[in-house]
């Protein structure tokens, strides 16, 4: 049993004296490429990590929700007769736990559910998947919540409903405006696989990436520069990328392709027609992605990867240095290829490693980032992994 699972098993005992009526876990992921892309309709190409959120449940006997978690001292409680105007007020609950109750929220309001017959419950949350490294912790818990609820509260919700829910919660409790990427990819996550998803449709299909064949690794390279999508830059890009859609008359850039850009240009300014370039290039990237591991293997996607990156850096205007030193010393010490990973100011980068070079990879770049003077990184590889579960 993973400590997480334990954790969350033993803060249970602790809040309530009793043991778990079940536990449920959602891992964190990665995204391999498509940044800034789910949010237009585009497509993206996430993968679950093996860094998951763990809750314990017990039922009680009156219509109360207590939330507590080992990242804060202190449990909330509702009753479920107020969950319908708990949010979108601000500042009700702590902001940790606008995650879980915002997911009890959204359930609560969906057509299945009936106040009145949802049962109070104890939920305990322990989390090995590392906050504010741009892994999408957010969504782990999102995602475990909804699927312990979705259970214990027989609301017979589908994956995709349930990623929804989380991503409601998301925009409107917590407030901040993103897509429904990484609840996906939470929900929806494979072993050994990436999700192709079709933010438009939701269309998902399972693409084996095959690392472990080829000999390579997923080194994640958390630089520890702190990032919130509730606030500034992710709010402004998603503006311009709005602003670019209405210009040039489409429903959203997901509708335009690299033939429109000549026109782009000349209809807008030139921050937002990079803004509108980014996202039109790495909507085609990701299909190219695609297209290469099915036909080269994850080998050859390398250049798609730097592209990527650059792409961030100069045009969506989204990297840091550390996340410009972490790309350029992995890929000095020879990874595949590596990008920023998420929705950048801060975060994590990825590199594409072969196995026997992690090593050497960790140390070219914990050796930049002292040459810089940036705060030591946190290095770790990942493993493409399952998405929401039932543990116990
Ligand atoms: C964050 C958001 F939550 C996602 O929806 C996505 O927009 C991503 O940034 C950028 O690709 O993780």
């Amino acid at each position: 049993m993973t400590s997480a699972q334990t954790d969350a098993r033993e803060l249970l005992r602790g809040l309530t004296g009793g043991s778990a009526a079940g536990e449920w876990s959602a891992p964190g992921r990665v995204n391999l490429i498509g940044e800034h892309t789910d949010y237009n309709d585009g497509f993206v190409l996430p993968f679950a990590i093996d860094h998951r959120t763990h809750v314990a449940l017990g039922i009680r006997g009156d219509a109360v929700i207590r939330v507590a978690s080992t990242f804060a001292a202190d449990a909330v409680e509702v009753r479920v007769a107020d969950l319908p105007t708990l949010f979108p007020s601000k500042g009700r609950v702590p902001e940790w736990a606008a995650y879980p109750l915002g997911v009890a929220w959204a359930l609560a309001a969906t057509p299945g559910a009936s106040i009145a017959e949802l049962s109070g419950v104890d939920i305990a949350i322990a989390s090995d998947v590392p906050i504010g490294a741009g892994l999408s912790s957010s969504a782990a818990i999102e995602s475990a919540t909804a699927t312990a609820l979705n259970d214990v509260w027989q609301l017979g919700l589908d994956r995709v409903a349930l990623a929804r829910i989380g991503r409601t919660a998301e925009n409107e409790a917590v407030g901040a405006p993103t897509g429904i990427m990484d609840q996906m990819a939470s929900m929806l996550g494979r072993q050994d696989a990436a999700i192709f998803l079709d933010c438009r449709s939701l269309d998902a299909s399972v693409i084996e990436l095959g690392f472990d064949a080829a000999g390579l690794e997923v080194l994640v390279i958390d630089t520890k520069v702190a990032h919130s999508h509730a606030t500034g830059g992710y709010r402004e890009r998603r503006a311009s990328c709005e602003l670019g859609a209405q210009i040039m008359g489409v429903p959203a850039l997901r509708d335009l392709t690299v033939d429109d850009l000549p026109r782009a240009a000349e209809l807008m300014d030139d921050v937002t027609f990079r803004r509108v370039r980014h996202v039109v290039t790495e909507n085609q990237r990701v299909l190219d992605t695609v297209r290469t591991l099915r036909t080269d293997g994850a080998g050859a996607i390398g250049e798609l990867l730097l592209a990527s990156h650059a792409s961030m850096r100069d045009d969506f205007e989204i990297s840091v240095p550390e996340l410009d030193t972490a790309v350029e010393a992995a890929m000095s010490a020879g990874a595949v290829g590596a990008r920023m990973t998420g929705g950048g100011f801060g975060g994590a980068a990825i590199a594409l490693v072969a196995r026997e070079r992690i090593d050497t990879t960790k140390d070219a770049v914990a050796a930049a980032f002292a040459a810089s003077g940036f705060t030591a990184p946190t290095m770790f590889t990942v493993t493409p992994s399952e998405g929401a579960r039932r543990e116990a």
